[in-house]
């Protein structure tokens, strides 16, 4: 029935001129659409708050479904996983060439912050916020999509082991379970205590 009064109630209107539908409405009894020629539609007063309630339904659902700034820090999300493993095969393919880690030892470094010393920019591969050269892994060094006091990334190294954090905005769930000693951070390395809330 409710199939069939939406079909019904869309045939009508887009055949009859607005200004031609007449309505009345007694009581409980049928609402009577009719043509100028007076002929009966027979649309029921139920039928149209079931077609108005479904049509509400439908809107309400597609604004909970597409909510835009949800949509944005999810894809702030994706880059920032994606970039946590750039960094980490940086970090990694560095290593494997020298023996050692990028940067001087037990300094943690954020990618909102140049180090002293430093001039260039913060995603500089040649000394960015990671102070090192390392133009052979990457052409520029992963930033943070937001990159502010609260959403940045971070790195530490003691000479043997290394942490990279990130911090997410709705991935709330890979936060609390990579392994380390922070919910509140996405942590990967070799040891994911060198860096603590
Ligand atoms: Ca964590
Ligand atoms: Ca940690």
């Amino acid at each position: 029935m409710l199939l069939a009064a939406i079909a019904r109630l869309f045939v009508m209107v887009s055949k009859t001129p607005f200004n031609k539908i007449e309505f009345t409405y007694t009581s409980w009894k049928p609402l009577v659409f009719t043509r100028s020629s007076r002929k009966s539609t027979g649309f029921t007063y139920l039928e149209l708050v079931l077609v108005m309630a479904v049509m509400a339904t439908v809107m309400i659902t597609a604004v909970a479904v597409y909510n835009p700034v949800e949509g944005r820090a999810k894809a702030r999300d994706n880059k920032r996983i994606n970039d946590a493993f750039v960094l980490e095969r940086i970090v990694t393919e560095f290593h494997l060439d020298t023996g050692s880690y990028p940067d001087i030892p037990d300094t943690l470094r954020t990618s909102n912050t140049l180090p002293v010393g430093t001039s260039i920019s913060l995603d500089s591969s040649a000394a960015g916020w990671i102070n090192q050269d390392l133009r052979n892994y990457s052409t520029f060094l992963p930033l943070d999509p937001l990159n502010d006091a609260t959403n940045h990334y971070s790195y530490i190294h003691n000479g043997t082991t290394y942490e990279i954090n990130v911090r997410m905005e709705r991935a709330l769930s890979e936060m609390a379970n990579d392994g380390g000693n922070d919910v509140n951070m996405y942590e990967i390395g070799t040891d994911l205590n060198l860096i603590s809330p």
